[in-house]
């Protein structure tokens, strides 16, 4: 299939790349590095050294022998996304090229509104080239499970069937996201669905997890391959950040209560939902909805996990509650549906068989790079950066320390 990967510089995008490659697809990525400039503007920098887009393609050529097209341009500029489509001409779109961070959107009204035109403006510009250029093609995007945020009752893959007055009907699940990036997925979505049944597109929304990982078969053959691997505020997750604050000795950074529960997965399912969902096209125009994770935890648990994990290895580790700076549920229910990428032979990976090997092993292996600084949380939801260090909080320890969720 010719497959074109938007964001194909990033995190997940860049090994995407490679694993479909490496399969004998056609593969052509598109980025314009604003994920390496927002570093820039932050003062921060991926753990792992990435090489340049330029010299990763370079480099898979000499390993494999395998050639991966560039187009480095903004998927917001319509002229450009319009002149890729037209001459690529995709079977398959893998759409991870937008601004990912939750925190990042909430810094100021100006982050707010890029966060807002990058996504939402680039998405709808996808839609009208595939309209345009390849209506036959498949779109899978890359939404995310917070679009839901935390509601009492269980959330159900992407529709949710209503009785109302008498009268049934399948609609879009109630969504109450928790920040201004988790805002754009959802008005992604929406347009989605829309091109969907006005244009009869065929697209999957990922509705994604929290991803951890840095591994994969492509990124383990050579250094040059390595994928990035962010532990700062803005773009760095809970599990990262807390990997790299047990090697770098800084007390994990528990915000609030710590029973904020989320779904997670490794990144080599990541690839694998994305490989499932590309292989096995929606027979409709309804836009199709996987929730994209395999097992859930409490940032708490997480936080026990990383120490236990860091215990094995001789590295012992300090939790921290800290004040929350952000406005979300501390204390929730939560039970999502996931079950269409398990029907469709999705075989788990989970947290605790390679958390130690492939993660914190590779965090000691950069440790030298760590920036201490940019682990210090400063973005506040009800307003932008405080300057100081959010204060620790005194919390009682749980009763008994929390076995993950898992399922
Ligand atoms: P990333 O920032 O590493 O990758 C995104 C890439 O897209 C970057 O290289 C960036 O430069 C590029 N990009 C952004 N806007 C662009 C534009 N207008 N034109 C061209 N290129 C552009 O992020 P990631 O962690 O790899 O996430 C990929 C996607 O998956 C994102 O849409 C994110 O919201 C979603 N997602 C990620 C996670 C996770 O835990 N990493 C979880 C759920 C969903
Ligand atoms: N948290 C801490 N300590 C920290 C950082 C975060 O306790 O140092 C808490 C947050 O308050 C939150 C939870 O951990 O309750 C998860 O936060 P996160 O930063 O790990 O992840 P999040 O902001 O939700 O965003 C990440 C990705 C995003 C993706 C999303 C999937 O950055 O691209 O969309 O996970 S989901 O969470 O399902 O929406």
């Amino acid at each position: 299939m010719r497959v074109l990967i938007l964001g194909g510089d990033g995190y997940l995008g860049w090994p995407t790349a490679m694993y479909f490659s490496n399969r004998g697809h056609e593969v052509a990525v598109v980025d314009n590095f604003l994920r390496r400039q927002m570093h820039m503007e932050r003062g921060t920098d991926s753990l792992t050294p990435i090489a340049s887009l330029h010299q990763r393609i370079q480099a898979w050529k000499e390993i494999t022998d395998k050639t991966i097209t560039s187009y480095i341009g903004d998927l917001s500029q319509w002229e450009f996304t319009n002149q890729v489509f037209a001459e690529f001409r995709p079977d398959a779109i893998v759409h991870y090229g937008e601004i990912p961070s939750a925190p990042y959107s909430m810094i100021s009204v100006q982050h707010a509104v890029q966060t807002h035109q990058n996504n939402v403006i680039g998405t709808l510009h996808v839609l009208f080239a595939m309209r345009d250029h390849v209506p036959n093609a498949h779109l899978i995007k890359l939404g995310t499970m917070g679009e839901y945020g935390t509601p009492n009752i269980d959330i159900e893959e992407g529709w949710i069937e209503i009785e109302h007055n008498g009268r049934k009907d399948l609609l879009p699940f109630p969504k109450q996201p928790g920040s201004f990036y988790h805002l754009t997925k959802v008005h992604d979505s929406h347009n989605i669905m829309f091109a969907c049944r006005v244009w009869g597109l065929k697209a999957t929304d990922l509705n994604q997890g929290v991803v951890y990982g840095i591994e994969t078969d492509e990124v383990n053959m050579d250094d040059r391959l390595l994928t990035r691997f962010d532990y700062d505020e803005s773009f760095g997750t809970a599990l990262n950040r807390f990997c790299v604050q047990a090697v770098a000795g800084i007390p994990l950074t528990l915000f609030g209560k710590g029973d904020q529960t989320r779904g997670y997965l490794n990144i080599r399912d990541t690839i694998q939902c994305v490989e499932l969902a590309m292989l096995n096209p929606p027979k409709d125009n309804r836009m199709r909805v996987f929730n994209q994770f395999t097992e859930s935890f409490s940032v708490r648990d997480l936080a026990y996990i990383v120490r236990d994990a860091a215990a094995k290895i001789g590295i012992e580790v300090e939790i921290a509650h800290y004040e929350n700076p952000r406005v979300e549920m501390e204390e929730h229910y939560y039970n999502p549906t996931h079950t269409n990428l398990l029907d469709l032979g999705l075989k788990p990976r989970y947290l605790q068989e390679s958390l130690v090997e492939s993660v914190i092993q590779r965090v000691v292996q950069f440790k030298d790079r760590i920036i201490p600084d940019a682990i210090v949380p400063r973005i506040r939801w009800k307003g932008g950066e405080q300057p100081n260090k959010v204060g620790i909080i005194e919390m009682e320890p749980p009763a008994s320390e929390p076995t993950p969720a898992g399922d």
